[in-house]
């Protein structure tokens, strides 16, 4: 029996899953229409405002003229044509933003890290081959990249829009006098998300090790999803209390002071983990009754242990010319302390917007659909 189905004279029924099969809702299919009198065919952005509709709108018919074809007809009057493939793609779509590939969770068990040689002009297969690693791991590494300077830039304006910020388009990562960041200091950070403190936060980082001359200076990289599911298994209760305590993260400097409040763990409308907020340098809970920040700081010392753990951790050396872009709405990072008396360790990195690359990645499957190539 085919997944969708004329169950009556006026429906359409759908097997969403095993088992599960309902009428679509008329108004779902009516919002719907592709024709000329819905859409602006350019563009594809309705002509009507949804909401104008009867919310008693009902099907006066629905017929298959041609298999896979089916002409509904709505009792506002309407009549549009409707291609079943498209439906059941439409009906698969996740409840998430994207359908772009899924997050494949990692732990400190990762020895296959995704690497890929760079090059300037990658075939369109390479690059959704690069989009599809770093959208499952959250992040990937870049080898032999041009150390010349900025050329961050020109590799993050490969994969979208390069965000300019108070640090400026790209900002270099060396340890100077009277730094105000920790990170352009040689000490140890803790495995952090960048900038929770901006609005938005910057989506992806990107950092290239233009010179790496010491023996410490390691880059470290945490999974977030991965430890908040696994404080999730671990103390359900934390992991609901991290996730509904706003906490405000402040960056302040002479010219700059950025204030935002979120919670360590951020939830999507489907309860589902959307980010992790984790900057131990700048966290401040707001002022709680005794009993709920006590609760509140066991479940951030729960996850911070996960996420300081070597079972979450990988560890590994960045050396001239690599260059890591990695999702900060998902992945932590942070670096082992150096001596900058062994010699310079300089890094360069800017950061883009996360829809850059989950765009290009459905432009390139879509394109490479259409030529007869496998995305
Ligand atoms: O020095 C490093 O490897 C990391 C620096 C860092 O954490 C940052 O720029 O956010």
């Amino acid at each position: 029996m085919s997944r969708l189905q004329i169950t009556a004279a006026n429906e359409l029924s759908i097997e969403l899953s095993k088992g599960n099969r309902f009428a679509i809702h008329p108004l779902w299919l009516r919002e719907r229409c592709q024709d000329a009198k819905s859409l602006d065919l350019r563009t594809g952005q309705r002509l009507e405002d949804p909401s104008d509709l009867d919310l008693q709108l009902g099907l006066t018919s629905v017929i298959e003229v041609e298999p896979g074809r089916y002409r509904i007809r709505f009792t506002d009057g309407h009549e549009a044509d409707f291609l079943g493939r498209e439906i059941l793609a439409e009906a698969a779509l996740p409840p998430g933003d994207h359908d772009c590939p899924n997050p494949r969770l990692w732990d400190g068990t990762l020895t296959d890290m995704p690497r890929a040689a760079w090059t300037d002009t990658p075939t369109p297969e390479v690059k959704a081959a690069w989009l599809a690693s770093f959208l499952e791991f959250g992040f990937i590494i870049f080898t032999g990249v041009p150390t010349g300077s900025k050329t961050v830039l020109r590799v993050g304006s490969a994969f979208g829009y390069v965000r300019d910020t108070n640090f400026g388009a790209y900002f270099d990562v060396r340890s100077v006098p009277d730094a105000n960041d920790l990170a352009y200091t040689s000490l140890f950070l803790d495995a952090h998300t960048d900038n929770p403190y901006r609005s938005p936060v910057p989506g992806v980082q990107l950092l290239h090790c233009l010179v790496n001359e010491t023996t410490g200076g390691l880059s470290t990289l945490v999974d977030g999803f991965a430890a908040a599911e696994a404080l999730h298994a671990q103390d359900a209760e934390a992991f609901g209390i991290l996730a509904r305590t706003p906490v405000r993260f402040r960056f302040r400097d002479t010219d700059t002071e950025l204030v935002r409040s979120a919670p360590l763990i951020e939830l999507d409308g489907a309860l589902r983990v959307e980010a992790v907020n984790f900057s131990p340098r700048l966290d401040y809970v707001p002022l709680l009754r005794p009993q709920e920040l006590a609760a509140y700081f066991r479940a951030r010392k729960a996850f911070d242990q996960l996420l300081r753990s070597p079972r979450f951790e990988i560890r590994f050396l960045l050396g001239s010319g690599d260059l890591m872009m990695m999702d900060n709405r998902r992945l932590l990072h942070g670096r082992t302390a150096f001596d900058p008396r062994e010699g310079l360790r300089h890094l360069q990195g800017c950061y883009i917007d996360l829809d850059g690359p989950r765009s290009l990645y459905r432009v390139l499957r879509r394109r490479l659909a259409s030529s007869g190539s496998p995305a």
